[in-house]
């Protein structure tokens, strides 16, 4: 977010007091003295605020909430780091996981405690939580309670810590590096600061010490040592004050009957977070660990006006409205102003206009101001009060490259079985050269499953030849996802079908295995990442004879890779018959189980959907890549035909009638407009070309309705998109309401306006809450965001082009996107299925505001 003025005034009294006195005017003087004698004796005021529960069942005062268990654990990912008590610390959530946990540091693939209760007591100001790990029959209740400007968080055993835990169960808080690094502490009365870098000392324990994980399976290769590495504290005391030298992070923690020590979480794992914990005595019950807890607030705080609007800039003749997002305490202004820069670098007021009241959403309250009376192509930035945002263009151009950073750059990037090279940098070598093993029956750490049989003519562990060619990097990880996979090659047809876009800035050999970004090699980008996914799902379903659910990896020592895709497995085949880490005489084998699966249990569903898929692609391709157009169609009819027939043998046709629309007859595609307006439209809109004028006037009703639902958008936030509140932010959902939004328009002018048009773009690139950073990484824009959930995060780095989920909720009224730590992906991981859809979203909005 821009500066804090008012925040600046607030704390740093003193300072101003000294620069005023000296360095101004006598009337200047007074003024300022009057507005901190105002502010000092709101200060005292201030003083008495005490935290309280508040409606919402969690603890608050002016600039600090105390959540108790708000978002609880899920057994998704096990830590998501996004759970147990956490605090929101002058608007950002920089404190979570207060919890009774296992672990010194615990990771993802970590056990979670299951949350067995929560009772909210007002009369007494506390929140019980009870707590239980089924792995360790294993109960905790955490009582969190009110206690002036602090909150008292006691541990409670009804039965002793089970003796298997005991030292390594304990009370843990983490606190957010990126707001916490740097920052300076004092433990017991010694200083220290916050290390940028995880440089603290481990040790190594035997693995029969360490808690089980999610699932029995392991986070870490041990070598073959049979040892776990252990953090070790970094500080230990019985009292901190952390970030002493900055009041909008300072807190102070307290414990007289335990010792605190604080680990520094990033020595085992990069999203780690600096972890404050207490270790549960062992043998007793009853109140066994107390903390205090006090966060700082800062006088009267007021969090500053988050103007949101385009980084992208507007097209003159768009309409152009801010959303400004203000605390519930602050008063909204009557006026805000846009600034024209101009070409001698002096800004003149260009428009003043009126703020119009939106109302409360949430925990803010939402204020607009429209400027669509601008039209002058320049350079701008708009002010209201004290904030003033970065500068934006009104241009007739703006438009022009929003799709380029993903399809030259983000796209080509996550071609899987490919070396990729950009320049002077090689983004990643040739994944899985050993290629895929039949999965045995198993369970998986990323939400898949090998069912009992596997479908194929394969054995568990054998080698299916061939699946390690074409496809796509899921997202932040490197598995080839097959329903993703599918809707990626959809996206491209479509975008292809569409809009015909014939740019060529990428040079892909199939045959050299080798692509290179920024260099032409005469053929439409396009139809090569067509080609490209074609390749894989081909594969999959003439070597297995389906479709696999997914191809993943083994191991979840190496599912959390970062780093180059090449080095994830060693290359070679796996020889259970050599010990592990050996490699064969003749340099293609090693006993290292590191090469990934192939999940087959068979879809019919999924096959279908490919099917459809594959008979699309044929019909693409024809012209440019016969062979594989007749692969395609070959498959795609073999595919649906033993589909129809085990579905009817499992008597569940109806089960996966959603997959087929695609190539659904007319009859259906009403059915499904009758049944939900919102989500039918799309495909309808599709056969527009393909159909006479009759079915383009059927379809107007449904049209008229979907103008509707766009109009209640508008009434439900103040941003007027769908917005998301699940554990993954909306951008899927919103991309799909932005491209039926541009594509009724283009069809149905007089019904669809402009200003729904622009709505989706605006929320992308910057008129959102929280900050008003593009979620889009794209060309163009003044202030993308600085860090995604890519596979280049522990770098605090993106890949150009990508698209975050964006604004993701915790309950019960917090929306957060950070720009500063890329690791939660429900807010900031772009995905490939996501990605390509942004590219037919943002080719739509270029054609129908042309
Ligand atoms: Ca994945
Ligand atoms: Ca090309
Ligand atoms: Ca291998």
């Amino acid at each position: 977010m821009a500066t804090l003025n008012f925040f600046r005034i607030a704390t740093s009294h003193k300072k101003l007091l000294t620069v005023n006195y000296l360095s101004r005017s006598k009337m200047k003087v007074y003024k300022h003295f009057a507005l901190l004698t105002a502010l000092l004796s709101a200060t005292l005021l201030a003083d008495a605020q005490d935290l309280r529960l508040n409606d919402l069942e969690y603890f608050e005062r002016q600039g600090v909430n105390v959540l108790v268990f708000s978002n609880s654990f899920n057994g998704g990912f096990n830590d998501e780091k996004n759970s147990g008590i956490e605090i929101i610390h002058h608007g950002v959530r920089t404190v979570q996981g207060g919890a009774v946990r296992l672990n010194n540091t615990p990771e993802q693939g970590d056990l979670v405690p299951k949350m067995v209760s929560r009772k909210v007591d007002k009369e007494q100001g506390s929140i019980e939580v009870g707590m239980r790990y089924d792995d360790y029959d294993f109960d905790s209740r955490v009582v969190v309670t009110a206690k002036g400007k602090a909150v008292e968080i006691a541990v409670w055993l009804d039965k002793p810590v089970p003796e298997k835990l005991a030292g390594e169960a304990g009370f843990n808080l983490e606190f957010l590096p990126s707001q916490y690094w740097l920052k300076t502490y004092r433990v017991d009365g010694r200083l220290g600061r916050f290390p940028r870098y995880a440089t603290s000392l481990t040790t190594t324990r035997p693995n029969s010490e360490k808690p089980r994980q999610f699932k029995g399976f392991k986070t870490y290769d041990d070598r073959g040592t049979e040892r776990f590495v252990d953090p070790i504290p970094f500080e230990t005391g019985h009292s901190f004050t952390l970030a002493t030298d900055s009041p909008e992070r300072m807190i102070r923690i307290t414990s007289d009957d335990a010792e605190l020590r604080l680990y520094d979480g990033r020595m085992l794992a990069q999203n780690g977070w600096f972890v404050l914990r207490s270790v549960l005595p062992a043998g007793k019950t009853g109140k066994v660990v107390t903390w205090t807890v006090e966060p700082h607030a800062i006088p009267n705080w007021i969090r500053e006006p988050n103007i949101g609007f385009s980084q992208v800039g507007y097209m003159p003749k768009l309409p152009k409205v801010a959303v400004i997002e203000l605390d519930k305490k602050d008063t909204p202004l009557s006026t805000a102003s846009l600034l024209r820069i101009k070409d001698d670098g002096t800004t003149e007021v260009a428009y003043q206009g009126d703020i119009t009241n939106w109302g409360p959403y949430f925990k803010y309250n939402y204020v607009k101001f429209d400027f669509s009376q601008v039209t002058q192509p320049g350079v701008y930035c708009i002010e209201y009060g004290k904030t003033r945002t970065n500068d934006f263009l009104i241009d007739e151009h703006v438009y022009d490259k929003i799709t380029d950073a993903t399809t030259d750059v983000w796209v080509p990037i996550h071609m899987n079985h490919m070396y990729v090279t950009e320049g002077y940098r090689t983004w990643h070598g040739e994944p899985f050269k050993e290629g895929y093993l039949q999965a045995p029956e198993s369970d998986h750490f990323d939400l898949h499953r090998q069912g009992p049989t596997t479908d194929t003519k394969y054995k568990p562990l054998e080698l299916i030849h061939g699946l390690n060619v074409g496809g796509y990097f899921d997202a932040g990880d490197f598995d080839i996802e097959t329903g993703s996979n599918i809707s990626v090659v959809h996206n491209f047809i479509r975008t292809w079908e569409l809009f015909h876009p014939q740019r060529d800035e990428t040079f892909v050999s199939e045959e050299q295995r080798y692509v290179e970004l920024h260099r032409p090699d005469g053929v439409p980008d396009i139809l090569q990442f067509i080609e490209h996914g074609l390749l894989n799902l081909l594969a999959q379903a003439e070597q297995i004879g389906h479709m696999a659910s997914t191809l993943s990896n083994s191991v979840l020592d190496n599912y959390h890779h970062l780093g180059d895709a090449a080095s994830i497995t060693d290359g070679l085949h796996y020889d259970p018959s050599l010990k592990p880490y050996e490699v064969s005489a003749d340099g293609k084998r090693s006993g290292t189980p590191d090469d990934m699966w192939a999940f087959t249990t068979r879809n019919p569903g999924l096959d279908l959907q490919a099917a459809d898929m594959f008979s699309a692609a044929a019909r693409v391709l024809k012209d440019y890549n016969k062979p594989l157009a007749e692969r395609a169609l070959k498959q795609a009819e073999r595919l649906r035909n033993e589909a129809e027939e085990l579905q009817a043998q499992r008597g569940n046709r109806n089960g996966n009638s959603q997959n087929r629309r695609f190539n659904r007859p007319a009859r259906t595609i009403w059915e499904a407009l009758d049944r939900n307006v919102s989500s039918g439209l799309q495909r309808a809109l599709d056969s527009i070309p393909l159909k006479d004028e009759a079915y383009r006037q059927r379809l107007r009703p449904y049209v008229q309705r979907y103008a509707e639902y766009v109009d209640s958008l508008a009434k439900q936030n103040p941003y007027g998109v769908p917005i998301g509140l699940g554990n993954w932010a909306g951008s899927g959902p919103l991309l799909s309401f932005g491209t039926t939004v541009c594509i009724a328009r283009r069809y149905f002018p007089d019904i669809i306006s402009q200003e729904a048009v622009v709505r989706t773009a605006n929320w992308l690139f910057g008129c959102h809450p929280y900050h008003n950073y593009s979620f889009v990484a794209v060309v163009g824009a003044a202030r993308p965001k600085q860090v995604f959930y890519g596979n280049n995060r522990a770098d605090f780095s993106f890949i150009p082009g990508n698209v975050a989920p964006g604004l993701l909720f915790r309950k019960p009224d917090h929306f957060e996107n950070f720009d500063d730590w890329p690791f939660l992906w429900g807010q900031n991981e772009g995905t490939i299925a996501g990605n390509t859809q942004y590219v037919i979203f943002a080719s739509a909005l270029k054609a129908v505001v042309e």
